[in-house]
C-alpha cells in the first residue's frame, strides 16, 4: 500500500497542528505508524490522499449513520447555502429541528442547540447545578464527555488512549466538584450520594459507553440510578452524543426504557456538520437564558447549514423506521462472522455491540467498567488494526473507541470485513 502523500502530509502537519492532528486519537499513537489522510467519502468507503481505498467503521466517529456523503444531506446543504451561511439571528430551520428531536426522543421537551458534544455536556451539567443550587456531580470511571475541565478525570477516549485520563491543567478546584464512581456499580454511587448528601446535582452518564471501547450497561443498574435520582432530586443527565439516533430513534433511553432529566447530543444530530444539542425537562430547560438566569450562548448555534444536514439527517429517520433493523441485521452479521472467526483460533476474546456500535477487546475477561477495559491488550489490538488496514478495512484506531457500522455497509462489505478480520487475527495471534 503505498502511503506516500499521506506520510508526507503528516510531517508537514506536525510543524503547524500539535501532534499534527486537530483531535488526538486520530494520530494512530496508541496502534503505531502514521495517521492517513482522508480525501473523499461515498457510502461505506474512504479513499486516501494516495488514492488508497478503505471499508470504513469510524463513519466520522459516529455522525455517519446512512455512510459518507448521503444525497440527501448533500443536497440539503447546496440549498441552504444558496441563502447564507450564518445570521447569528434566529431561522425557522431551527424551530423544525428542535421539535422534530422533541417527536424523536420523549423526555425532551425543550432542547437548545450548541456547536459540539462537548458544549452539550458541559451545559447540561450547568443547567443541572443551576437548577439544583448544588455543586458536585458525579461520573463514572471511563466514561468521555468531552474536554470541559471538570470531565478530564478519569476520562475515556483520547484521554484513556493517551494514558492521560485525568488531563495536567485541570485544577485541583475544577477537579473538586468531580465524583468518580465504577460503571456497572450502583452501590459506588450510592456510597458517593450519601457521603454527600444534599450536595449532588447531578450524575451524567453515557448510557451505552463508547469511550472505553463498547460496554453494555446492566438494566437493573441504570433502572438503579434513575431511582436514586429521584429519590435525592439529582438531575440524571444522559449523554447521547455517541447513541443518541443511533442505537435506537430514540437513544439509548428508548432502548433501555429510562426517561432521564437531561440528554445530550452531538454526532448523528448535526448530520455530519458541527452540532451538539441538550435538551430535556421543560422546568430544567427554562433556566436556560434568556428564559432563566443560567447562562448560556453561541454565536453559530443552530447555524442553518448544520441546522439543514441535521433536519435532514433526523427527517430520514423519522420516514425510514425500518433503517434501525436493517442496522441490527447488519450488525449481527458482523458480530457473527468475528465470533465464528475467534472460535476457529481458539480465542475467547470478547465482544461487546449494542446495534452499531461494537467493540472487540483483546481479553478473555468480561468487558464491564474501566477496571475490566483496562486488561484488554492494546499492544495486540495495534497490531490488529494495522493487518485490517492492510486488507482495507479502516477500524478506530484505538481499542477504547467505538466501531460504528452504517446503514451504506452492505452484506458484501461485512463479509470482506469478516475474512479480514479472521486473516488478521491470525497474523497477530497465530493458529
Ligand atoms: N474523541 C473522539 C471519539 N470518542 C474522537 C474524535 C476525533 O478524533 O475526531
Amino acid at each position: 500500500m503505498n502511503n506516500t502523500k499521506s506520510k508526507s502530509l503528516f510531517a508537514e502537519a506536525k510543524k503547524y497542528i500539535p501532534g499534527g492532528v486537530n483531535s488526538p486519537v486520530r494520530a494512530f499513537r496508541s496502534v503505531g505508524g502514521d495517521p492517513i489522510f482522508i480525501e473523499s467519502g461515498k457510502g461505506a468507503r474512504i479513499t486516501d490522499a494516495d488514492g488508497n481505498e478503505y471499508i470504513d467503521f469510524i463513519g466520522s466517529w459516529g455522525p455517519h449513520l446512512f455512510g459518507h456523503n448521503p444525497p440527501f444531506i448533500k443536497h440539503a446543504v447546496k440549498k441552504a447555502m444558496k441563502h447564507g451561511t450564518s445570521f447569528g439571528a434566529p431561522t425557522e430551520l431551527e424551530v423544525k429541528t428542535a421539535k422534530l428531536i422533541t417527536e424523536l426522543v420523549p423526555s425532551i421537551e425543550m432542547v437548545r442547540m450548541v456547536n459540539s458534544g462537548t458544549e452539550a455536556t458541559m451545559s447540561a451539567v450547568r443547567a443541572a447545578r443551576g437548577f439544583t443550587g448544588k455543586d458536585k456531580f458525579i461520573k463514572f470511571e471511563g466514561c468521555y464527555h468531552g474536554h470541559a475541565d471538570y470531565f478530564l478525570i478519569k476520562a475515556g477516549s483520547g484521554a484513556l488512549t493517551l494514558g492521560i485520563p485525568t488531563s495536567p491543567g485541570v485544577t485541583a478546584a475544577n477537579a473538586a466538584d468531580t465524583l468518580l464512581a465504577d460503571y456497572n456499580n450502583l452501590d459506588s454511587v450510592k456510597k458517593l450520594v450519601h457521603a454527600n448528601k444534599d450536595n449532588v446535582a447531578a450524575i451524567i452518564i453515557e448510557p451505552v459507553v463508547g469511550n472505553m471501547g463498547v460496554i453494555i450497561p446492566d438494566q437493573e443498574f441504570l433502572t438503579g440510578l434513575r431511582e436514586l435520582c429521584y429519590e435525592e432530586k439529582i438531575i440524571f443527565i444522559f449523554d447521547e452524543v455517541m447513541t443518541g439516533f443511533r442505537v435506537a430513534a430514540g437513544g439509548a433511553q428508548e432502548l433501555f426504557k429510562i426517561k432521564p432529566d437531561l440528554t445530550t447530543f452531538g454526532k448523528i444530530i448535526g448530520g455530519g456538520l458541527p452540532v451538539g444539542a441538550f435538551g430535556g425537562k421543560r422546568e430544567i430547560m427554562e433556566t436556560i437564558a434568556p428564559s432563566g438566569p443560567v447562562y448560556q450562548a453561541g454565536t453559530l448555534s443552530g447555524n442553518p447549514l448544520a441546522m439543514a444536514a441535521g433536519y435532514a439527517a433526523l427527517n430520514y429517520i423519522k420516514e425510514n423506521p425500518g433503517l434501525y433493523k436493517n442496522l441490527e441485521r447488519t450488525s449481527a452479521r458482523l458480530e457473527k462472522g468475528i465470533r465464528k472467526n475467534l472460535k476457529k483460533l481458539g480465542r475467547k476474546y470478547v465482544i461487546n455491540r449494542v446495534g452499531s456500535m461494537m467493540s472487540l477487546f483483546f481479553t478473555e475477561a468480561e468487558v464491564t467498567d474501566y477496571k475490566s477495559a483496562l486488561k484488554s491488550d492494546t499492544q495486540l489490538f495495534g497490531k490488529y488494526f494495522h493487518e485490517m488496514l492492510k486488507r482495507g478495512v479502516y477500524l478506530p484506531p484505538a481499542q477504547y473507541e467505538a466501531l460504528f457500522i452504517s446503514a451504506a455497509h452492505t452484506k458484501k462489505d461485512i463479509d470482506y470485513t469478516i475474512e479480514a478480520n479472521f486473516e488478521a487475527l491470525e497474523a497477530v495471534i497465530g493458529k
